[in-house]
């Protein structure tokens, strides 16, 4: 029998690997996406022709409801979010909505329509916040420190408390950094390689950053992906963290960068207050031993080959950019 998945956030980093995973594995893959006045499928247009679109938005319940009868999944992943850690300071109501509320919305959606869909809630790291312990752990007490995070909480628990409350088979994946070609450039690692890349090919003479200090446990999000799918095939729901283990931080990460191709990452970033947040992760790394022994998973992509991909990658798109006379890049301010 062929399975059915509805994505939310289809058109986000994760959103694409996790269709592609799926398609992979033989499922009906349908994506939720909100109404844009520009078409947002960038990341998924090499394979929009095996994909099913449905609109629908986390702001809008009836929407939901409408989706989750139209489609009939056996399994829903909730990847749609604000998942930008400082617009979460300049937007903290509109955070919420999506990123807390949103969750209660489509839960209370696959209550209605059908408790017995399968339900995935992408948690972060961010949880941790001001960490209680080094690695992070599933029990790890939880102490967020942006809009962001609180929001993050918020649908981590809500879920728990719908698993507890109704008995969905709902879980949270409590997902580390995981970063690929397909990040935002707003995110540090996308910003550094493009930068790279920028740099290396004459465009660009200099990169501003923020606390070149913090350390995150930074993975690929293909390898991320697989998780997600491997939580929803257990027999009984379980939260779960995934993670790589090691951490970096943002100087290793322009080291590793700026010498891929060449360059000494010192001479070009300049640490810019603006840049520095209200109030900061400083590290994070991450124990997903329990994820290695009940779901089988690890990860294949480590730090530096993570970092290289990227700038390969990068340099790539930005070489064909200059071919076709699109290398400019907008100014957006805190970013
Ligand atoms: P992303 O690239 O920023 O994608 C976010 C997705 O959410 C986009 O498809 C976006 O659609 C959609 N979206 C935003 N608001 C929406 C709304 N109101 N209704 C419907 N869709 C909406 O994020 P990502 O990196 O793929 O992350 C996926 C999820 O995992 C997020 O929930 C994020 O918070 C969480 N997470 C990420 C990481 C990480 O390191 N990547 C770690 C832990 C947890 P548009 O294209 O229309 O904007
Ligand atoms: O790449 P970031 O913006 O990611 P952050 O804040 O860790 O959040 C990401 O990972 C979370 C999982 O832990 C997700 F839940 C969330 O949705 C998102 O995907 O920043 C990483 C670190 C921070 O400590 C930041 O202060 O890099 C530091 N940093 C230094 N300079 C910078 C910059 N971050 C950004 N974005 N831009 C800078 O110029």
């Amino acid at each position: 029998m062929t399975k059915t998945a509805l994505i939310t956030g289809i058109t986000g980093q994760d959103g694409s690997y996790l269709a592609e995973h799926l398609l992979a594995l033989g499922y009906r893959v349908v994506g939720m996406t909100r109404r844009s006045s520009t078409v947002t499928i960038e990341r998924i247009e090499h394979i929009v022709d095996r994909l099913e679109l449905i609109q629908g938005d986390l702001l809008d319940q009836n929407s939901l409801a409408y989706a989750l009868r139209e489609v009939e999944p056996d399994e829903v992943y909730n990847l749609a979010a604000q998942s930008f850690v400082p617009t979460s300071w300049n937007q903290p109501v509109l955070t919420g909505e999506f990123t807390a509320l949103g969750v209660t919305r489509l839960l209370e959606a696959v209550r209605q329509v059908d408790p017995t869909i399968r339900f995935y809630q992408a948690s972060s790291s961010e949880m941790f916040g001001k960490v209680a312990e080094v690695p992070q752990r599933e029990l790890t007490r939880l102490h967020p420190r942006s809009p962001y995070g609180v929001a993050k909480v918020y649908g981590h628990w809500i879920t728990l408390n719908y698993r507890e409350s109704y008995d969905l088979f709902a879980v949270s994946g409590i997902l580390f950094n995981h970063e690929s070609p397909r990040r935002g450039l707003e995110f540090v690692t996308r910003k550094v390689t493009d930068a790279v890349a920028r740099i290396k090919l004459g465009l660009a003479t200099e990169l501003r950053l923020g606390n070149l200090k913090s350390q995150r446990d930074w993975g690929f999000a293909g390898d991320y992906v697989r998780a997600m799918h491997l939580m929803l095939q257990r027999d009984d729901p379980s939260d779960y963290v995934i993670a790589t283990g090691e951490t970096h931080s943002v100087e290793e990460l322009c080291g590793v960068a700026f010498s891929h191709v060449g360059l000494d990452w010192q001479k070009y970033v300049r640490v810019d207050e603006a840049l520095v947040r209200p109030a900061e992760v400083d590290l994070l790394v991450g124990d997903a031993s329990r994820a290695r022994a009940e779901l089988g998973w690890s990860p294949t992509v480590d730090f530096t080959g993570l970092v290289h991909m990227m700038v390969e990658a990068d340099l790539a798109r930005v070489e064909e950019a200059i071919r076709h006379g699109k290398a400019k890049v907008p100014v957006v301010h805190g970013v």
